[in-house]
């Protein structure tokens, strides 16, 4: 009795303005690649049944393009494949009024997919020999009036849900909290999806982590696998499965301008390219200590033809330490709590180019500051 476990696919996630030749945002269509691949392999398996742990779409309401699609992969895979899937809502395609019907309903017209969006329900499966006990991140909030142990008639009792397990690993905000407790009871496999990597959370509970990298900081991902788990209740082994279809992302070594004039500084980002092939890669160089005033001065041109030859390369600026910026340096982030992570998380979102990044980080711990005082 095998099950593979998908989480956080993200379908419709956009990034950054470059096409394909259909003119589809690039990101988009990477995603949707790495989600082909995924059901083609899954399906290659023949898994007894397929579990998304949520996030599915990106957002509440995708674009026509992410709809058609993913419901044309899904059919595709049910050619090839006869593994019921059960999917539960994530944070991302949850909708908060009740009038608001969650966009995975639209995927049950593929034959064999079922899906929980709000409250927790259990799902039975292989002709009643698997459970599994659905919790989306809208029913996280409301557990406490909720009996889910395992089913003690059930041969195999499965648990799937989409929260945050454990505070020390967030790399999406929004997320419920999973109360500790609701792990240690005697489930033959946990299926969490919310976080984006790969984790062995103890005993026979598992983050499948993303199938693309589409979390807010990709570069702390860039050296990790993307993929999914196929999970034998019988024997309890996992074995993660390595998705080549992700986009390879690089996350340059970091440049130190503090002393260097621009010309060195031009050598050393040049070195850096020499030493990756960053053809079609995601690409980020970091520079420290670098005045806005130098920054401009940097050869554009091979900067222009380095955006080119990559899908993306992100000169990630930083100037020099300021009273403020002393507040958002990654050291610190470890030992300062709210205010240090909400930094962290706000010094490496994606921002569009023209909105300078200590001024929104400013604001953003202003806001903080606010709310902590009321
Ligand atoms: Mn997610």
């Amino acid at each position: 009795m095998r099950i593979v476990h998908l989480a956080d696919l993200h379908l419709g996630f956009r990034a950054y303005h470059r096409l394909t030749d259909r003119g589809i945002n690039r990101r988009e269509a990477d995603v949707f690649a790495a989600f082909r691949e995924a059901l083609d392999r899954t399906a290659a398996l023949q898994p007894d049944a397929v579990l998304v742990a949520g996030d599915v779409f990106h957002v509440p309401r995708p674009s026509n393009y992410a709809l058609v699609q993913s419901q044309a992969e899904l059919l595709r895979f049910r050619q090839k494949c006869a593994a019921p899937v059960v999917m539960i809502a994530g944070n991302h395609e949850s909708v908060r009024s009740a009038d608001n019907r969650c966009i995975l309903e639209l995927l049950t017209a593929v034959p064999g997919v079922q899906v929980v969006t709000e409250n927790p329900e259990a799902v039975t499966l292989a002709n009643g020999q698997v459970r599994v006990v659905g919790l989306p991140h809208n029913s996280l909030s409301r557990l406490n009036t909720i009996d889910l142990r395992p089913d003690p008639q059930v041969p195999y009792n499965v648990l799937m849900l989409h929260g945050t397990v454990d505070s020390s690993r967030i790399n999406d905000y929004g997320g419920y909290d999973v109360p500790a407790d609701l792990l240690e009871l005697p489930w033959d496999y946990v299926a969490c999806g919310h976080y984006h990597t790969y984790t062995h959370l103890g005993r026979h509970a598992y983050y499948a982590g993303a199938i693309e990298r589409t979390s807010n900081n990709i570069w702390q991902e860039a050296t990790e696998a993307k993929g999914f788990v196929l999970f034998d209740l019988v024997s309890h082994q996992a074995h993660f499965q390595t998705l080549h279809k992700p986009r390879p992302t690089l996350d340059l070594p970091t440049v130190d301008a503090f002393g260097k004039d621009v010309a060195a500084l031009n050598q050393e980002l040049a070195a850096n390219v020499a030493a990756a092939d960053i053809t079609d890669k995601l690409v980020r160089q970091k520079i420290l200590n670098l005045p806005k005033s130098q920054q401009a001065r940097l050869d554009a041109r091979q900067i222009r033809q380095w955006q080119t030859q990559a899908v993306h390369y992100l000169l990630d600026a930083r100037p020099p330490t300021a009273t403020l910026s002393e507040a958002i340096a990654p050291d610190i982030a470890a030992s300062q709590g709210l205010t240090a992570t909400v930094a962290e998380y706000l010094r490496q979102r994606e921002l569009p180019k023209d909105l300078d990044r200590l001024h929104f980080v400013e604001r953003g711990l202003a806001y903080l500051a606010q709310t902590e005082e009321s």
